[in-house]
């Protein structure tokens, strides 16, 4: 850990932020054993005022996984009957999610693409039963016609791990205004872990997602509804994985909210070694509270219990406060 980090703790504490406590008193409310209903309607963030909610006041947010898919890295296969991840759905929320978000196409490396139907036949059904939950839901996918329909169909936010490469994902974003997590990919899952290159990985990171934050903005997507994401093992060597987590206080000054999604990743396996993805989750909640201790916002996990109490403790050491003692800090 080094200047990047420290710097920004200083700044945290010489704004007296608060990123911490809000959930953390969300969390104190629900206790346990309630239902996913009723913890949704105590999140406090249903995403009406696009990202305001994630502002007032600042709290780290946990972004549950729920990958309809047969061929995921770490769950392929066990979350895709609508049952299981009705399941799932219910467990994440009752473990904390403030999100869930939804994916019906693998992105591992080398995954094989699948038609827009088939995604569609994937998702659909699933999105239409945990609407019903009362918790913002969100859609992994690049595609605009998935994305379009989900929209319909209840999901409150867009996941692109293309960064609204397409123009119609950018129109879309635009025209339904929705908070579109815009993360970084050097090539595509069939190729992207060939030969990653970078001049400098941080800057080249951040440079290509200011370019198309603001490409979208050009497009009409509201400047308050991006959120920019690294790609953590998407074109990138383990060495770039870890100097971008490092780093990511640099993404977080440039003002949009930052989303990382460490988890589970074979980056942890690169340093630990012999560890199959299930067994990451010490190595997942080292990567999470570094990442909320830089100011991320949300973090994506599998693991939504453990990473919940890792990004609590972590904001609460970040600001240097209990939860519960912040004053509102709204977005200036
Ligand atoms: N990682 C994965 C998928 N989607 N979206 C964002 N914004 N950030 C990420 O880091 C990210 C993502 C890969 O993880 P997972 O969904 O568990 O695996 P798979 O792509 O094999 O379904």
């Amino acid at each position: 850990m080094g200047g990047p980090l420290q710097g920004h703790i200083m700044r945290q504490r010489a704004r007296g932020g608060d990123q911490a406590a809000g959930k953390a008193r969300a969390l104190g409310r629900r206790g346990g054993g309630s239902t996913g209903r009723q913890q949704a309607a105590t999140s406090g963030h249903d995403f009406k005022n696009g990202l305001d909610s994630l502002f007032t006041p600042t709290r780290p947010l946990i972004m549950g996984i729920i990958n309809l898919t047969p061929d995921s890295f770490s769950d392929g296969g066990m979350f895709s009957s609508p049952q299981a991840a009705w399941r799932r759905a219910r467990q994440l929320l009752a473990e904390g999610a403030d999100i869930l978000d939804l994916g019906a196409e693998s992105s591992r490396p080398g995954a094989r693409p699948i038609s827009s139907a088939e995604e569609k036949k994937r998702l659909l059904p699933v999105l239409k039963r945990l609407r019903r939950l009362a918790v913002p839901l969100s859609v992994d996918t690049y595609k605009p016609d998935v994305a379009e329909e989900a929209l319909q169909a209840g999901a409150r936010m867009v996941n692109d791990i293309t960064a609204l490469r397409d123009p119609r994902m950018r129109a879309l974003a635009a025209r339904r205004r929705v908070p579109v997590v815009m993360m970084h990919m050097q090539g595509t899952p069939q190729n992207m872990q060939a030969a990653p290159r970078y001049r400098e990985v941080v800057a080249d990171v951040r440079r290509e997602l200011l370019a198309a934050a603001r490409k979208a903005e050009q497009a009409g997507v509201p400047r308050k509804n991006i959120i920019l994401d690294p790609g953590i093992g998407f074109g990138k060597t383990a060495e770039h994985n870890l100097l971008l987590l490092q780093n990511l206080s640099v993404l977080v000054a440039t003002g949009y909210p930052v989303l990382v999604g460490p988890s589970r990743k074979a980056f942890i396996n690169a340093v630990l070694g012999g560890l199959p993805p299930s067994a990451r989750t010490w190595g997942t909640a080292a990567a999470v509270s570094l990442a909320i201790a830089q100011g991320v916002r949300i973090v994506r996990v599998h693991d939504v219990k453990e990473m919940k109490m890792a990004a609590l403790v972590a904001a609460a050491i970040a600001q240097g406060r209990l939860p519960g003692r912040e004053k509102t800090c709204p977005r200036s």
